[in-house]
């Protein structure tokens, strides 16, 4: 522990193995010192925040995730299309609000492709020119692109073109393919998520990476998961922020493993700030982790929190959350400064907007 926290106070990268250990034997509030310090290193007493609205077009699902509460078949009960005006309508409530960004994540739909959501893109750039658009998982992106025969590198262009601006971390779940196999074994497999995601920051699309945590995996696979993303990162340069997305249990093949508790959360949060040297920002979904693990993640690595919502998610609701999806601008803030340190509301690049101190 000794030699791990001398690399962390004077800048040197963890291995893998020391990963493993601090998740086996260290003390919470060791952790909780060694990612803050990092945090702050970073970011001084700044915690980030942005307006914004999540839409989900569909929930219609060729896939069957076993973790998933919320996919439906066509015609089935529950499920639901938007059209492409009841999208632009929920945008158009919100953006008096002042949002920033709307954030655009569904199923993978059988009949839709690239150019269906090419269209919506273009018809929400028209409406609200100003609005960052960041749209579709590396999953959508691929059964969208290959339904228009296109290569990925044709097709991120052309979404590009189309409006859109940065990609949602979705769809990682946890890299290790035999855990693949049982959880999500009909969707694309790692090497292909990553591609995505590399060929998106060689053409100038920024994006997000994701860690579905505490089903079946290992801790050897949530360190063999973040490597992945941080030798990618090494190379591209070209992801914003790590969240980690904890795995909810209600309505869902996997109901019966249950939740990890809180320690493993904030433990999760730490390693992750900690091993992810040259990720930028570690964001917590308030949605999914609720206000007051959030609120705690906060002396824990995490410097970035997504975000007002307005409501606008199922995917955690349909899968066991109680808090409504809703948080105000204030609430959000005075959540920050409780933990004494400073609110900063950001764009989705992370450009500063406005400093609540
Ligand atoms: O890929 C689905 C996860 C993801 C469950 O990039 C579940 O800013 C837990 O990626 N328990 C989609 N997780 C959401 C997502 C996301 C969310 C917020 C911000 C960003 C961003 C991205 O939701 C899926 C999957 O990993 N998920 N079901 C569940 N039962
Ligand atoms: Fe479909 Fe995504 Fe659910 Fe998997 S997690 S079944 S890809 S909606």
């Amino acid at each position: 522990m000794n030699e791990i926290e001398k690399k962390v106070f004077s800048g040197i990268r963890i291995s893998e193995e020391d990963a493993i250990l601090l998740y086996e034997k260290a003390e919470l509030g060791f952790l909780g010192i060694l990612a803050n310090f990092i945090k702050n290193k970073k970011h001084n007493k700044d915690v980030f925040y942005n307006k914004n609205i999540h839409i989900e077009p569909t929930n219609i699902c060729i896939y069957n995730c076993k973790f998933c509460s919320y996919q439906r078949k066509i015609n089935q009960n529950g499920s639901w299309e938007f059209s492409h005006n009841e999208i632009l309508k929920k945008i158009s409530k919100e953006i008096k609000k002042g949002i920033t960004e709307v954030h655009i994540v569904g199923g993978v739909h059988p009949s839709r492709d690239l150019f269906y959501y090419g269209e919506l893109l273009q018809k929400i750039k028209n409406n609200f020119p100003k609005i960052h658009i960041k749209a579709f998982t590396a999953v959508e992106l691929d059964f969208m692109i290959k339904k228009s025969n296109l290569s990925i590198e044709e097709g991120l262009k052309k979404l590009k073109n189309f409006g859109l601006d940065s990609i949602p971390g979705g769809g990682a779940e946890i890299f290790n393919e035999n855990i693949r196999n049982k959880i999500c074994k009909e969707k694309i497999d790692s090497k292909r998520w990553l591609e995505i995601h590399k060929i998106a920051h060689q053409i100038g699309i920024p994006s997000n990476a994701t860690m579905l945590y505490g089903h079946i995996e290992s801790y050897k696979d949530r360190i063999e998961h973040m490597n992945k993303l941080r030798i990618l990162q090494d190379e591209t340069n070209g992801f914003n922020v790590f969240i980690p997305l904890k795995y909810k249990k209600e309505n869902n093949f996997l109901s019966k493993i249950g939740e990890v508790n809180i320690i493993e959360d904030l433990k999760n949060y730490a390693i992750s700030r900690i091993f992810l040297d040259n990720f930028p920002h570690i964001k917590a979904y308030w949605v999914m982790m609720g206000k007051q693990t959030t609120q705690l993640s906060l002396s824990f690595g995490v410097d970035d929190i997504d975000g007002t919502i307005e409501d606008s998610t199922k995917i955690y609701s349909m899968a066991g959350q109680k808090e409504k999806a809703v948080m105000t601008e204030n609430e959000l803030i005075n959540l920050i400064k409780n933990t004494k340190q400073k609110a900063v509301e950001r764009d989705s690049l992370y450009k500063k907007i406005n400093c609540k101190n």
